[in-house]
Formats: structure tokens, sequence, C-alpha cells
């Protein structure tokens, strides 16, 4: 009788099991952070011993890269896998910006969820909200709940874009029906205070745009309205998004889970925790730095807490590459010192040099993933396909066109390949392209201009093509296309077959 009832059992019981082999993944995305500006990456002028620690038990990657120099497209195609200059319209969004994201496009998030997993993003989101526009005091749909996740928690666009609502899952967060949000990008009348008529007032001054509504004495870029009983301070994110993550953590801790930590360190405008301030020596730069390292030591420590640790892999990476005045007078440049927050790379966020992509990349899944240093090239574009790997799941064949599995250069398997070729954007569609293939960097600037070469926002002429050799010039200093024709074709050509693919 009992030995009848053993086949059902297993059928029962197979299927939990394997949901709870499957790895949680917490992908942790810092925003506008640069190669060297973490102590593990070589950065001296202050310590960030949590990403330290990260990259002490798990692989730092040296050739680890975001897909863009700015954060739409960049996290366009960590969520799609596929390269956002596919799709029109995915350069950085504005404030009323439509979802940028489809429902129904695949996504890292929907095919996780598919296999199981709780799916959760936290912090910023900056892919738009609604169609075709947000609806800020109704549904905001669709969003990352059309596209697989089961939770947000978010703040819409960029803290320097208005407004200084949360987001939790379709709705503006303690909104007011009584003082309903409005948000736009002219002004709502004539008396309306605004960066410019109230300069005087403002704690943080802006040195370029950012100067429409004022929130908490920083003014913005666009105009709102209402929605009072809603709003945030700047200085509460990191501390609300840990906070947030915990919880979420915690309620899903019996299930496999995937959490997309979207932190704004060290995003304009940086006004961080008073607890952070001057603590790094550098201005509201250097502090942001040292609070985003302060909410990856808190999502080891609830992992530690949980138990969870060696269930979970956890990947610490960057949107873009770094800059140091993006529109507010805070200081990044006068107090820089000898930080090199690109390291020894060129350019920085906007633009295709080294600096604006090569970012801090670091696995860690303690007892899995080997310990060490890698200098395989990997992408963020690539988690979706080595995720839906790790997470026993199969890749639609409409979506992730531009995401390789690379789990195995990921877990720091000796053996393994890292890419072949990746192709760098900027922003939008303007013709603007890097690629890496092998040691070799074309960059292509079809509109003839680049921007922030050298960490500051003045545009240079430059040619339309160049060569750089990184074995011998990692840092993008001598043209070499006069002399390697043969290789610029080559690499003219695997760039037009991506890009026209
Ligand atoms: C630029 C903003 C910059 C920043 C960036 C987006 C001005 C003058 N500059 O247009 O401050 O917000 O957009 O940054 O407004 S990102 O990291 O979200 O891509
Ligand atoms: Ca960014």
């Amino acid at each position: 009788m009992i030995r009848n009832w053993i086949p059902l059992l297993c059928l029962l019981v197979a299927p939990a099991t394997a949901l709870a082999d499957k790895p949680n993944l917490i992908v942790i995305m810092a925003d506008d952070l640069g190669y060297g500006d973490v102590s593990c990456n070589g950065a001296t002028s202050f310590q960030t011993p949590n990403i330290d620690r990260l990259a002490a038990q798990g692989q730092r990657f040296t050739s680890g890269y975001c897909s863009a120099s700015t954060c739409t497209p960049t996290r366009y195609s960590f969520l799609t896998g596929t390269y956002a200059f596919r799709e029109k319209g995915t350069g950085i969004a504005p404030p009323n910006s439509p979802s940028l994201i489809r429902p129904g496009t695949p996504t890292i998030a929907s095919v996780l969820h598919n296999v199981g997993y709780a799916t959760a993003v936290i912090g910023k989101w900056h892919l738009g909200l609604g169609d075709p526009k947000p609806d800020w005091n109704g549904d905001l749909k669709p969003g990352p709940l059309e596209i697989g996740f089961d939770h947000c928690f978010l703040l819409p666009t960029t803290n320097d874009r208005v407004p200084q609502v949360y987001v939790q899952d379709h709705r503006v967060l303690n909104l007011d029906p009584a003082d309903p949000l409005w948000v736009g990008d002219k002004s709502p009348s004539p008396d309306h205070p605004t960066g410019i008529s109230h300069r005087d007032t403002l704690t943080m001054d802006w040195s370029h745009g950012h100067n429409s509504t004022i929130h908490n004495g920083i003014s913005r870029i666009g105009f709102y309205t209402g929605g009072h009983a809603a709003r945030f301070r700047d200085q509460d994110l990191s501390d609300r998004w840990v906070a947030e993550s915990k919880t979420w953590i915690t309620s899903n801790q019996d299930k496999p889970f995937f959490l997309f930590f979207a932190s704004h360190d060290l995003h304009v405008p940086r006004a961080v925790h008073e607890r952070f301030v001057g603590t790094s020596g550098l201005g509201p730069r250097g502090d942001a730095i040292i609070e985003l390292d302060w909410c990856v030591g808190e999502l080891m420590n609830t992992l530690d807490e949980l138990k969870l640790a060696e269930k979970t892999m956890v990947v610490f990476c960057s949107d873009n590459g770094p800059v140091l005045d993006d529109g507010y007078k805070d200081d990044a440049i006068e107090k820089l010192g000898s930080h090199r927050p690109a390291g020894p790379y060129r350019g920085g966020k906007y633009n295709i040099f080294e600096g604006g992509t090569r970012t801090p990349m670091i696995t860690r899944w303690p007892g899995t993933i080997s310990v060490g240093v890698s200098d395989k090239m990997v992408c963020t574009i690539d988690l979706a396909a080595s995720f839906a790997k790790l997470a026993g799941a199969t890749l639609p064949s409409d979506g992730c066109l531009d995401s390789f599995d690379l789990s195995a250069a990921f877990m720091g398997k000796p053996d393994a390949e890292g890419r072949e070729y990746l192709v760098q954007q900027d922003n939008g569609q303007n013709g603007t392209y890097g690629l890496r293939e092998g040691n070799w960097k074309l960059l292509r600037h079809d509109v003839g201009k680049t921007h922030n070469t050298e960490l500051k926002l003045e545009r240079r002429k430059i040619d339309q093509f160049q060569l750089y050799d990184l074995s011998s010039d990692p840092g993008e200093r001598t043209d070499v296309i006069a002399d390697n024709p043969e290789i610029a074709a080559q690499l003219k050509k695997r760039l037009a077959s991506v890009i026209e693919r």
C-alpha cells in the first residue's frame, strides 16, 4: 500500500526540490559609478570596505561592462537582453516618458518569473511608466509589473528629474487624492518658484539645467505641483530602499527570488543621508560612494542573517561610467584631488571611450563561485541569458537577442569564455558606437563630436573613426587607425553587422 504511494509522492516533491535548488539572484546596480571609484579597483582616496568584501569573496572583473554610457539604454539592455540601439526612443527618459519596454517583451524578470522566481525591482527605474504617459494619480501601468516583476518600489525617473515620490506597484505611495500630482515640462504658472526665480533659497545650486521646480531645497529638471504627502527627502532614499529590500527578501526567503536593487548613488543631486556627509573627504560625490557601499553591506548582512548567502548569487555593477559636474555645484571637480573615477581609462558618462562603459563588476556566491580576478569580457546585457541558464530557464527565441550565456565566466570557471566582442553605445541612435573585439577598440562618431572626454562636459570635435590597441594603450591615447587599415576594416564590418542585424 505504502509502496503504491511512493511514485505519487515523488511526483509531488520533485518540482519543489527543483525550485529549492535554484539560486537567488541579486543585481545591485550603482548609478554613474566609474571603474576607479571603488577601492578594490584601485581607489585610495577613500575605502569601500563592503564592495571590497564582495570582491574578496567572489570574482572581480577587469573587463566588466555596461552596454551604454547613460542610464536608460543600459537599463533597457540589462532587462531585455537586447541592445537599446535596436529600439527607438530608449535614450535618457524624460519625467513623463511612457513605459519604454512594451508588455510582452521577454525580460530577465519574466524569464525568471516563468520558472517560479519571486521578482522585484527596488530603486531607480528611469524606463518610463504608463502609455502614452504616466497617469500619476491613477494606475501607473504598464511598468515593471507588466514585464515580469511581481513587485516594485521605485523612484520613477532619476532624482534630478521630477517628481520626488515613490511608486509602489501601480500607485504613487501616500498620494492624497485631495492634492493631486501634476507633472509637466512647462511652468504651471508665472509665479511657480523655480531654481531661477528662487535661486538664493537653494541648498544645492545648479550649474547647468536643473533649474525648474524646487523640492527639498534642490531645483530639478521638469515641473510639478501637488502630491505633497507623497514626497520624500533625497537624503532618505538609500535607507528606504534598503529597508524595503530587507522586508521583501525576508518575505520571499522560502522561494527562489530575483531582486534588482537599483541604487541612485552617485547620480546627481548627490544629497546623501546626513550621517554620510563628509565621510569621504571628496565632497558629496565621494560621500555618495560611501553611502552606496553601506547599502551593499546591509544587503550582504541581510543574506547572512537569513542564512541565504550560500544560496544567493550577488552581482554588483554600474549603469554607466563616471562624471564630475553633472549639473549641480557640488564640488565634485574641486575636491577630486588625485582620485581617478574612471581608473586608468579615458572618458566616462556620455561617451564611448572605455571609461564610459567599463565599470565595476563583481559576482559573489560563496561556496559556488571561485575567488579571484577575471579578465574575461562580460557585460550587464549578458545577465539575462546567464541567469536563465543558472535558473534552468530557456530563453524565448524572440527575445534577449544580444545576451550571451556567460554563466561560466560569471562563476569564475577557469576555462570559461568571455565575450568575443561588445558594442558600446552612448545614449540614443546618433551613430556613436564603440566596438571592443579582443584588445582592439574601434570608435565610430557619425556626428563628429564627443562629450566628456576628461570627465568635464565639454564637446569636442572627433574623427569619425579611431582605433586603439588596448593591450598597449588602455587609456586610448594613440589612434593607430592609419597603421592598421585591415583591422579597422574588419572591425567596421563587424560593427555594421551587429548594428544592422
Ligand atoms: C542629462 C542631465 C544630467 C543627467 C543625465 C541622465 C542636464 C544638463 N543634464 O540630460 O544631469 O540627469 O541627463 O543621467 O540636464 S542618467 O545617468 O540617468 O543617464
Ligand atoms: Ca547613470
